[in-house]
């Protein structure tokens, strides 16, 4: 039985399109929390950070080429206190909202600690503001959680890197821009795209995390909506054809959890308006009860 503490950033700042914002209402009505009490565990939902809405930004629209930076910097501080006001031992999830909001949970999970992360994505979210093509935050929170990028958002919670670049895994990964190529590279990040999804398969690649983070005392997943095939999740800003299968989503979740490694987790990127029934929320909340211990036998 784990105490799990959910909070929503219901954040659409920091991509183009609108929507993302509802993402934790719709996890919610997908019964999340239901769910993972059926489980057996404890669940407190600390409801929503509050996140001003676009519109009433325009004045803060640009800042040094990234949209929104302030509101998205003050949001995630936000959130980071919550996170670290929940009880020592608790295992947060945060609702997203854009990925940009992994910058507050994963700083709020690691308090200070060594913290292995798992991101698992469409995208590697690795640009910084120079190799962004787009100015978009949501597509840089692991660059900047890594140490690069603008300090002002490095900077969030307390000065640095909150992880350091080879204790970083990136799964599902198929599209990337040709700086996120090089970063990643030269950082030596982990990378498993479809191609290694394909060859390897799920089985060897969760076998390979479980040996990397052994003995780590924290240990992150960041669960992208866009890392399914958009068949299967449609509610998704940016979809990418030819991602994790039904299976091959919940087979990792299952296999993470038997490693036992897991403390943290981020459900983002559903989009409502985008979705058809709420079924992209709803594979996400049985993703997140595969990880937490759902067992069919
Ligand atoms: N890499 C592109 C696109 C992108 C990143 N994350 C999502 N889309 N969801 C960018 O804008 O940085
Ligand atoms: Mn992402
Ligand atoms: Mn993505």
């Amino acid at each position: 039985m784990k105490r799990i503490g959910v909070l929503g950033m219901p954040m659409d700042l920091g991509q183009g399109r609108r929507g993302v914002d509802m993402g934790p209402s719709a996890i919610r009505y997908a019964r999340l929390q239901a769910v993972l009490e059926e489980l057996g565990h404890e669940v407190h939902d600390y409801g929503d950070v509050d996140i001003p809405i676009a519109e009433s930004l325009r004045h803060e629209r640009e800042s040094g080429g990234l949209s929104y930076l302030e509101p998205i910097r003050r949001a995630c501080e936000d959130a980071i206190a919550h996170l670290e006001a929940m009880p020592d031992g608790a295992f947060p999830i945060l609702l997203g909202g854009d990925h940009s909001v992994a910058m507050a949970s994963v700083t709020g999970a690691s308090r200070h600690r060594r913290i292995g992360v798992i991101w698992v994505d469409a995208h590697a979210d690795f640009n910084t503001p120079e190799t962004s093509p787009s100015g978009n935050i949501h597509g840089m929170p692991l660059a900047h959680l890594c140490g690069l990028g603008d300090p002002r958002l490095v900077n969030l919670g307390w000065e640095g890197a909150k992880v350091r670049p080879e204790d970083v895994v990136l799964i599902g990964i198929r599209s990337l821009d040709p700086g996120e190529v090089r970063l990643l590279r030269e950082r030596g990040v982990t990378v498993y795209t479809m191609k290694e999804v394909d060859t390897l398969r799920v089985p060897a690649i969760a076998e390979a995390i479980a040996g990397k983070f052994k003995g780590f005392e924290r240990v992150h997943v960041s669960l992208d909506a866009d890392v399914l095939d958009p068949e299967i999740a449609p509610g998704v800003g940016t979809p990418v054809p030819g991602g994790l299968t039904y299976r091959e989503a919940h087979l990792l979740m299952e296999l993470l959890c038997d490693t036992g490694l897991v403390t943290s987790l981020d459900l983002v990127e559903v989009n409502p308006i985008l979705d058809i029934a709420n079924r992209t929320a709803r594979i996400m909340v049985e993703l997140a009860s595969s990880l937490l211990g759902k067992k069919i036998y």
